[in-house]
């Protein structure tokens, strides 16, 4: 029998004696192996972190103590261990368990993650509430090393180091990886253990030798360590924790469960913030994953025994690849082009570029903000920086892009990937909410392309454009449809009829005119005649054409990947009150005033209404409610 059947919570892995905690996480790590594999998954960070897990829960009384995964990609033994063991194959499937800790799924999960760097600022707001509250109960947070890189951790141990009586544990996993290989100044300095290591072994030998020395042996041993405990800070990681106030423990092995509780032990007791530095080797204990950190950072389902992808690879590259291809193309023309990266070269497509053109390419770390004043600052100098951030992680740098390129109509052009829904990573990370964040700032153009040819020209406006400009576009395989040779710019703020018909307007936005084209196929079957408009632009949006439109054809449906508040739909509505059309009956199709759940973006497409007969049900609707046509009880549902 196996010791995890016995896991039903914390308490039981507090009753293994601790000769027995290697076999627990090897266990563990077949099991994550295993569903991983099946489901997909941040398989490469969690094994990093199992020996982390089980020895935090070992010595802590969670969740009376409180415990946050910075990102909590790295959660899955955590969730193994809490009482989620029989759930965790429904990992990231619909209903199921959440790629992320979730308040909602356990009293474990003292903090939802998904957005990285969180964890500092959080745990030490608990800790200042249990000081407040006079509990007396422990706070650890874990965070990466690559979280590390973002401003908003230094900001929380900036706090917590200048109010030394709230302690707070910080325990540092340091794998040297980010997704991709961690960059700047801070790695650097971290792995700077080994020289702590040859230190440590030099101070033991120096030590013995000078004790040996007769009458005045205990004196320069004393000096000596007076002076090695200054020079130790200048060579060691712990300098940077130290100036924050932070006891530095380590650099220790994290794959040692023996030494972990030792430590933990004894820290657990220290009244002040305290950092424990562990190194870990990311995809620990399974080799592809040990070989290849970056690709099983976040995989899809792979074969077990080779550790290869099952995923098929779309006929048709994705709109990520062809973004990444065409940037190439684009930078050899031009040599104001540079690229801006914030810690994703591969998920942002950009990799190819960073080979081709080192000098160009900037990967800032995970540091959003960052990477947009920064490009700001590039830009008052004649570069066009191209920031190539997820939708959803650029609402981290609203502000830089409010006050440090729109405010001064920068030429800074911001690519959106993964707008829309994202699937499996769910409410943290669908890239819903950018055409309303975006749509409310001055001097900035919203475009978003139907089709991976629009997206080239897109991306030939943007850099023709002289001033802000953003384009959004999916994650996953574009619409297959042929590229132009030569690359035309789009006029700004003009949208585009796909289809003329006269009962019904259907304005849709980025990929969703694919479905409002396929919608309008399933409407003709109905003896339906609708246009189809490509509005190709949020801000600003093609004011004339809707206007023309609705009064030749005064329904109009609104279809986007985007919450309907303040969306695309919403400039339509906009655009028409304006005119003096308020009259016309207008349907927005979109994204509801709430967070999206995680499941396959085909599935929650369908749920959401924003496929082809999700759009042309909304229109069958409309038009029985606007005495369309005389005969309406015949329209069926499709
Ligand atoms: C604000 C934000 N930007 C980007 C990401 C995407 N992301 C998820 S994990 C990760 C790397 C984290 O590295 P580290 O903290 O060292 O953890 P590891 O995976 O190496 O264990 C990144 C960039 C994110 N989650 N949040």
């Amino acid at each position: 029998m196996s010791l995890l059947d016995e896991i039903h919570s914390p308490a039981d892995v507090k009753k293994l004696p601790r000769a027995k905690l290697p076999q627990l996480a090897a266990e563990i790590r077949s099991l994550i192996v295993e569903v991983v594999s099946r489901t997909g998954g941040h398989l490469a960070s969690s094994l990093g972190a199992v020996e982390l897990a089980i020895a935090v829960h070992y010595v802590f009384d969670t969740p009376k103590d409180k415990l946050i995964w910075d990102v909590g990609h790295q959660a899955y033994a955590h969730k193994i261990l809490t009482g989620r063991r029989e759930a965790f194959t429904t990992l990231r499937q619909h209903g199921g368990l959440s790629g992320f800790t979730r308040r909602s799924e356990s009293p474990y999960d003292s903090f939802s993650t998904g957005h990285s760097s969180t964890s500092i600022s959080a745990g030490f707001g608990m800790a200042c509430a249990k000081f407040l509250k006079k509990e007396d109960a422990k706070v650890v947070a874990v965070i990466g090393d690559g979280s590390l890189t973002a401003g908003l951790a230094y900001e929380g141990l900036n706090q917590a180091g200048g109010n030394p009586k709230r302690d707070l544990i910080v325990i540092l996993n340091d794998n040297e990886m980010s997704i991709s290989r961690n960059v700047g100044a801070l790695s650097s300095f971290l792995s700077r253990t080994f020289s702590a290591k040859k230190l440590q072994e030099l101070r033991r030998e120096l030590g013995f030798f000078f004790r040996k020395l007769p009458r005045i042996g205990e004196d320069i041993y004393q000096l000596a360590k007076r002076t090695e405990e200054s020079f130790k800070s200048f060579v060691t990681p712990g300098m940077l924790f130290e100036a924050f106030n932070f006891e530095y423990f380590g650099p220790i092995n994290g794959h040692k469960i023996d030494h972990l509780i030792d430590i933990l032990n004894n820290i657990k007791y220290i009244r002040e913030p305290v950092l424990l530095h562990v190194t870990t080797t990311k995809g620990k204990g399974y080799l592809p994953a040990e070989k290849n950190p970056v690709y099983f950072h976040g995989c899809g389902c792979f074969d077990v025994t080779t550790g290869h992808c099952l995923d098929r690879k779309p006929p048709v590259p994705t709109y990520t690849e062809v973004f990444g291809q065409t940037l190439l193309e684009m930078a050899a023309e031009d040599p104001r082009i540079v690229a801006v990266t914030a810690a994703m070269p591969e998920g942002t497509g950009l990799s190819k570029f960073a080979q081709a053109y080192p000098d160009r390419f900037f990967d800032v770390g995970i540091a959003e903000q960052h990477a947009v004043t920064f490009s700001a600052g590039l830009a008052t100098e004649g570069f066009r920086p191209i920031v190539a951030i997820y939708s959803t992680f650029l609402q981290r740098a609203y502000d830089q892009i409010l006050h440090d390129v729109c405010l001064e109509r920068l030429p800074v052009i911001l690519a959106l990937d993964r707008g829309g829904l994202v699937g499996e990573d769910g409410a943290t990370h669908h890239g819903i909410f950018d055409f309303s964040y975006l749509r409310s700032l001055p001097n900035l153009v919203v475009m978003a392309p139907r089709d991976e040819n629009e997206l080239r020209r897109m991306m030939r406006t943007a850099l023709l454009h002289d001033g802000p400009i953003a384009f959004r576009y999916p994650r996953g395989p574009a619409a297959g449809v042929p590229t132009d040779t030569v690359i035309t710019p789009i006029p700004i703020g003009q949208g585009k009829i796909l289809k003329d018909g006269g009962d019904v307007a259907i304005l849709a936005i980025g990929a969703c005119v694919i479905e409002a084209l396929k919608a309008h196929a399933l409407l003709l079957d109905q003896g339906v005649q609708a246009s189809v408009v490509d509005g190709r632009f949020v801000k600003p949006i093609d004011a004339a054409l809707i206007i023309d439109l609705a009064r030749r054809v005064p329904r109009i449906v609104t279809v986007e990947e985007n919450v309907r508040q303040g969306g695309f739909g919403s400039a339509v509505l906009e655009a028409l009150n304006d005119a003096g059309l308020a009259a016309v009956a207008v349907e927005r199709i979109g994204l509801p005033d709430a967070f999206v759940e995680h499941g396959p973006a085909s599935l929650l497409r369908a749920k959401y209404g924003l496929n082809a007969a999700g759009v042309a049900d909304t229109t069958l609707h409309l038009l029985r409610q606007n005495d369309f046509p005389p005969a309406a009880a015949r329209l069926r549902r499709v």
